[in-house]
């Protein structure tokens, strides 16, 4: 078997996995979000309650902006695994890669739509590090210090990607270059900038804004915004 069927095999093994569960959650599929909120995209163009369209991108982080040389740069993926992973820039881009076009919603309510995004899936990497059965959730770290955690079953939906192109260009250093990670279904501070490890993990944990008063779980389409 090849190298790409058998990460298609273990990334087919890994969505089985979470298939029932993942059906659950709010998703852009959704005929309408869960809860109150007008129509989301599956129908009409429309925002997350309580979110407006915005032309600009703003940056918004810790104030810290890493400078990362490529020759430098790892993405570990370590913790509750059969094989972690410490991948070089190089092996990084020689995964599948994998374009999508997402909106990003800021929990101070803007948000950014129709960005086109090219990197690799959270769900392959999971898939190459084999993640253990009994792991439900991931911190990811960034560069700059700052943590964010997520459960696995949002991890792993097709959309959430380890990005280093935006709109055709290289991620910009403010937006989170070399290569960030995205969350389209849920609020953009679960997308930690200048990632550098996931970390899986058995059991849930609070990150830096989980700690200081942010939802848990942070989903735009049930406007779930402070915990
Ligand atoms: N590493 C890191 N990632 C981060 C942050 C941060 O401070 N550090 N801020 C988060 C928050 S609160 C938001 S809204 C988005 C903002 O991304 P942007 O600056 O590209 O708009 O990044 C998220 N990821
Ligand atoms: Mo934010």
């Amino acid at each position: 078997m090849s190298k790409l069927d058998r990460l298609i095999e273990a990334r087919l093994a890994l969505k089985a996995r979470f298939e029932a569960e993942m059906s659950k959650t709010p998703s852009l599929a959704d005929e309408r979000p869960q809860g109150t909120g007008p129509l989301n995209r599956h129908g009409m163009p429309k925002l997350p309650i309580g979110q407006v369209a915005s032309k600009k991108w703003p940056v918004l982080d810790l104030g810290v902006h890493p400078e990362v040389p490529l020759a430098k740069w790892r993405l570990v993926i370590d913790g509750a695994c059969r094989s972690p992973l410490s991948l070089s820039y190089e092996d990084f881009l020689a995964m599948p890669q994998t374009e999508d076009t997402s909106d990003f919603h800021c929990v101070t309510t803007w948000s950014r739509m129709d960005l086109r995004w090219k990197g690799v899936r959270f769900a392959d990497l999971a898939a190459t590090a084999g993640v253990d059965e009994a792991a439900t959730h991931v911190m990811c770290h960034g560069y700059d210090g700052y943590s964010t955690n997520l459960p696995l079953v949002e991890a792993v939906k097709p959309d959430v990607l380890l990005v280093h192109t935006v709109d055709g260009q290289p991620l910009p250093r403010e937006h989170g270059g070399p290569v960030r990670m995205i969350t389209p279904q849920l609020y953009a501070w679960k997308g930690s900038k200048w990632i550098n490890r996931i970390e899986l993990m058995v059991g849930d944990r609070p990150g830096f804004w989980e700690q200081r008063g942010y939802s848990d779980t942070g989903y735009p389409w049930r406007n779930d915004r402070y915990g």
